[in-house]
């Protein structure tokens, strides 16, 4: 089955890297696990997710959710929003830290290097779950979709993780 997959992707990769054009259906996800990491590849989206999960929080809390944006194609992607159905306000944010305080504020996109990588961690960019409608429980999985510069929207499940992601707090709340 994971190898029916992994070839599924990989056919996919090709056909993304030898035509270059985007065809206008709707992305299909379609996932393969190598080694430790899910990947989840997008037909006709020269664009992987690698990895995605979301902090666990309580209802009117906040979360925040993590991935790494691999884009196979040769030219800058934007990341220009994200939605879920598990929060009232989604922003896109990013992580200062000045004068030892950490700090948090909106972007307006955030750009996926051509043939890079962007990784959306504690610390960096995330995508912030403001005022959650339920509990996020540890081993849930929710649907987060980003919305592209080129308009598409490319939807997958993220994880809910408890402690252990490398978030600041993390230690002190156990
Ligand atoms: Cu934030």
């Amino acid at each position: 089955m994971n190898y029916f997959k992994t070839i599924l992707a990989i056919s996919a990769f090709t056909l993304i890297s030898s035509c270059g054009t985007h065809a206008h259906d709707a992305p299909k996800a379609e996932e393969t696990t190598q080694y430790k990491d899910r990947v989840v590849s997008f037909r006709n989206e020269n664009i992987q997710l690698m990895n995605p999960f979301a902090r666990k929080a309580k209802k009117g809390q906040n979360s925040a959710a993590f991935v790494k944006v691999i884009n196979t194609d040769l030219k800058t992607q934007q990341i220009v929003a994200a939605t879920s159905p598990v929060a009232n306000i989604i922003e896109l944010h990013t992580s200062t830290e000045e004068n030892g305080v950490h700090k948090m504020r909106p972007v307006e996109a955030i750009d996926v290097p051509a043939g890079g990588v962007v990784e959306l961690k504690s610390g960096g960019y995330h995508v912030m779950l403001i005022d959650l409608k339920h509990d996020l429980i540890a081993g849930q999985e929710i649907p987060v979709t980003f919305e592209m510069d080129n308009g598409n929207k490319i939807e997958t499940t993220y994880s809910v993780k408890g402690c252990g992601c490398g978030c600041k707090g993390d230690k002190k709340k156990k």
